[in-house]
Formats: structure tokens, sequence, C-alpha cells
């Protein structure tokens, strides 16, 4: 049986991370289009380093750590896979590193991860567990620091395209059950990898309450997802 997860901002809402859209969507009054597309990166890259630096510090304090919904969904792959019963394939639109801390394997970040950086020119990518802004140097800068302000986030911002929609396409053609988990069923792809499911597949949301995604599911399980995310897989 070939399990395809999708996960949002709200698996990660309950280890203390907020979501966007709750709070008016807002960050110190600016709302989420200002600091997640290029455009608000072009117009003010400090004001967006800030908003990323702040939530890489909030991400490596001691209380945040994976809940029960991140604990279950690592535990159920791992008896997934000794029983070598099918695919397992975590989606997540979460930029955090909760599903990997939980113990999950195989985890694809659709809108990037906040431990990483990626070079403006080469689109290389680099590990990053500290402060990003433009006085930043390249960490493949030479001796004369002539690189500096070369990083950026890496993120998928608005108007970008996604990180492995390949294989998302094949994985949701390929599930026998689908979940969404915690997503506000608003951003697209992601909102749409539900319509890409064969009829027989088994599709799943966990929320507490009601997307625009809803009517396209089987079941729409109501409720915190470190309680219905264990209940389901137990
Ligand atoms: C709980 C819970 C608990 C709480 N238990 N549940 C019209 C105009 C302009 C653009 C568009 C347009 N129409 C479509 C677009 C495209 C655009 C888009 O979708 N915009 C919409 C807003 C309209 N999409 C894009 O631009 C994407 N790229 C793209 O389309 O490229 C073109 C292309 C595609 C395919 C092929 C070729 C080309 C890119 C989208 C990038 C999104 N980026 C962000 C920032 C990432 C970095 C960062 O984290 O800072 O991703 S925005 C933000 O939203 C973040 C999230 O991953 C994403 C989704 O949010 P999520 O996870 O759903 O969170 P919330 O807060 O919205 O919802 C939380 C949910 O949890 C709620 O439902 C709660 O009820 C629930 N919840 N607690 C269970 N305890």
């Amino acid at each position: 049986m070939n399990i395809l997860i999708l996960t949002g901002a709200g698996i990660s809402a309950e280890s203390g991370i907020p979501t966007f859209r709750d709070a008016d969507g807002l960050w110190e009054g600016h709302a989420v289009e200002e600091v997640a597309t290029p455009e608000g990166f072009a117009r003010n890259p400090e004001l967006v380093h800030r908003f990323y630096n702040e939530r890489r510090r909030a991400l490596q304090s001691p209380e945040i750590q994976p809940n029960a919904a991140h604990v279950a969904l690592a535990d159920f792959e791992q008896k997934h896979a000794a029983r070598s019963a099918g695919d397992f394939l975590i989606v997540t639109q979460n930029i955090d590193d909760l599903h990997t801390r939980a113990g999950s394997r195989n985890v694809l970040h659709m809108h990037g991860e906040l431990f990483k950086a990626r070079c403006i020119y080469s689109n290389k990518l680099f590990a990053w567990r500290g402060d990003l802004g433009m006085d930043t140097p390249h960490p493949n800068a030479p001796e004369n620091e002539k690189m500096r302000g070369c990083l950026r986030p890496h993120v998928v911002w608005f108007g970008e395209v996604p990180i492995g929609l390949e294989q998302i396409e094949d994985a949701a053609t390929d599930a026998d059950v689908f979940i969404a988990i915690g997503t506000s069923g608003l951003v697209y792809p992601a909102a749409g990898i539900v319509q890409l499911t064969k009829r027989s597949c088994r599709k799943i949301e966990i929320n507490l309450g009601d997307t625009p995604a809803s009517d396209a599911f089987d079941e729409c399980r109501r409720g915190r997802a470190s309680e219905e995310v264990p209940r389901l897989l137990a």
C-alpha cells in the first residue's frame, strides 16, 4: 500500500511554531506575501532576513520539539518499511526540521528548509544554523570577503516553483492512501495534490476545521493533529 502524507503548518503548531494564516497572517505587521516573495526580498532583504533569522532562532530553542503527530508518522513509517508494505512519503510544506527530528526518513520539503541557505548566483546549497544578512560572507568567499550578501534563505516564495514537483506528482498518482494534515488548502500547487490521486485512493484530511479543499476528501477528521494522527495510525 503506497502512502502519501502532506503536512502543513498545523502539524507544527502544537510544537510552538505559529501557523501562517492565524493572527491575521501578519508578522510584525507585515503580510506573509510581503516577507515571502522574491519582490519583498528585492525590496527589503534585511526585513526578510530578520523574519527568517527569528524563525531559525525559535526553531533552535529547546522548547520546540516534535509533537505526537510527528512521532506517530515516524513510527508508522518504520513499521511500514519493516513490513515492506509499499512506499511511504511525507511531503511537507513546512520549512522546519521536526519530521526529521522525530525520525522520519522519506521527507520532501516542497517549500524549502530553514536550515539551508542558497547562493543567489550559483544556486548552491549550504547548511546554515546562524543568522543570515547582507553582511554575511559567502561560505566560499575568498579572504577579501568580496562575496557578502550572496546568500538567501532556501525557501520557496510565492511565484517560485516548489521543489520536487515531479516526485510529488508520481507519488500522488501511485498513492493508495493520501492524508493531508494541518494545511489550509489555500496555497497551490500543494492544495491541488489531492486532485492528482486516483479515484480509488483513500483521501483523509486532518484539520481543526473545514478548508476549501475538504470536498475533495473521503474522510475529514476534525481535531488536533497531535491527537488525530496517532489515533488514525494506531
Ligand atoms: C491545525 C492545527 C492543529 C492549526 N491540528 N490542524 C493568485 C495570485 C497570485 C498567485 C497565485 C494565485 N493563485 C495561485 C497562485 C500561486 C500561489 C498561491 O497558491 N497563492 C495563493 C495564496 C492564492 N502559489 C505559488 O506561488 C507557488 N508557486 C507556484 O505556483 O509556482 C508556479 C508553478 C507551479 C507548478 C509548476 C510550475 C510553476 C509557491 C508557493 C510558496 C508558498 N510559500 C510559503 C512560504 C514558504 C517559506 C516559509 O515558510 O516562510 O509556504 S507561504 C506559506 O503558505 C508557506 C506554507 O508552506 C504555505 C501553506 O500554508 P499552510 O501550511 O497551509 O499553513 P496555514 O497557516 O495556511 O494553515 C494552517 C492550517 O492548519 C489551518 O487550516 C488550521 O486550521 C490548521 N491547524 N492548528 C490540525 N493543531
